[in-house]
């Protein structure tokens, strides 16, 4: 049965009537639209979450409920406009944050901010300083949330966990692609010791455990029109885990000369211009509540995500294409060796990216 998103959308409390839901952008997870209603009245982001990435759901949406109604409160607290410095949940005519349909698929609505800019790149060192500045706010602004959040992705960036899921993986090997790929499994495996390492450091309380995004892509950031950060959208992966993950996977995408999918590996590298102002932005705001062991994995967070990432492209490829959308069979091969090239990339400028941080921190 085809879904009808007009009926969809009328299943939320929204302002106005509804005059049309077409698709907008390319997320890898949920599927995204945006529902237009007439003049003078808000239009609306609606959202088919991916319950077998999320899940259960309804946490996940309590998740982003009270990060939501958090940040207002400060916002409205501090002068600022709650409705456009933050995200707006739209509940369901019920009342609950989520509509479930007849074929169990889980929606949930948020109101667009108008007027706003999203980059799809870090062109610029001063987009990155911005990005850096959005994210360091951001993560500043929860900081006093204590209230826990519900782990609906467990182990998201904890790499012991993605090691065992590599490892049954790689046992199966279901649809026989390994032996193509023992190179780009030796990288993996040539690293595991020293992501695990780190990794200890978050398990031991070394590093803290705060509320963190997970997911800080440039385009989760809007921005007004003056160039200044309005809010951190996308709040799906919102978790208690360590502020390093937003950091590094931050500079995994702003940083990358090419794509995270370039067929020409020549185009990727990673941008030193860039890491610089995003982390000088970053620390000016989060410099207020980051230990100085924090600090001094920021760099090193980098890489980590970046590791992370290839190892996530990878296993998916070996497993058979099931988590991360795809356009061709090797997509996420292609992904795995472009995301390889931006990590070797950090690794050969690292002590640059160290003594950067020291710089803007000192
Ligand atoms: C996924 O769908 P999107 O682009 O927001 C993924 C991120 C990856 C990213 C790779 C929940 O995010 O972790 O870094 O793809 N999100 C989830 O581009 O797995
Ligand atoms: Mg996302």
């Amino acid at each position: 049965m085809k879904t009808n998103l007009i009926e969809i959308a009328k299943q939320f409390q929204l302002e106005g009537n509804v005059t049309e839901v077409s698709a907008l952008g390319e997320g890898f997870i949920n599927d995204t639209f945006i529902i237009k209603t007439g003049e003078g009245t808000p239009n609306y982001i609606l959202q088919r979450k991916n319950k077998k990435i999320f899940s259960p759901i309804p946490a996940m949406m309590e998740n982003i409920q009270k990060v939501c109604l958090h940040i207002k409160a400060k916002v409205g607290a501090a002068g600022g406009d709650p409705m456009r410095e933050a995200m707006t949940v739209t509940p369901a005519n019920d009342g609950k944050l989520y509509f479930l349909d007849e074929e169990d698929e889980y929606w949930a609505v948020c109101q667009f901010i108008d007027d706003t800019i999203a980059y799809d790149a870090a062109e610029t060192p001063e987009l990155a300083y911005a990005g850096g500045k959005g994210i360091g706010k951001f993560q500043s602004l929860v900081s006093d949330l204590k209230e826990p959040l519900a782990n609906i992705l467990p182990g998201f960036h904890d790499i012991r966990y993605r090691f065992k899921q590599w490892d049954e993986v790689l046992a199966k090997d279901p649809v026989g692609r390994k032996a193509d790929v023992s190179e780009e499994i030796s990288w993996i495996e040539s690293r595991r010791e020293e992501m695990l390492d780190f990794w200890k450091l978050v398990e031991n309380g070394t590093i803290p455990t705060r509320i963190s995004h997970n997911d800080t892509k440039i385009n989760n950031i809007l921005f007004d029109k003056k160039g200044d950060v309005l809010c951190v959208i996308d709040l799906d992966t919102v978790l208690n885990s360590t502020v390093l993950n937003d950091f590094g996977d931050a500079m995994r995408f702003y940083t990358n000369t090419g794509l995270e999918d370039d067929t020409n590996l020549d185009n990727v590298s990673m941008d030193i211009k860039i890491f610089k102002a995003f982390a000088k932005g970053y620390i000016e705001e989060a410099k207020s509540f980051l230990t100085e062991k924090e600090v001094e994995y920021l760099a090193f967070s980098a890489k980590y995500i970046t590791y992370e990432q290839v190892l996530r492209f990878l296993m998916d490829y070996i497993d058979g294409d099931n988590y991360y959308k795809t356009k061709s069979p090797d997509h996420n091969l292609i992904r795995t060796r472009a995301q390889y090239k931006l990590l070797r990339s950090m690794e050969e400028q690292f002590d640059a990216m160290n003594d950067a941080v020291k710089g803007y921190y000192a």
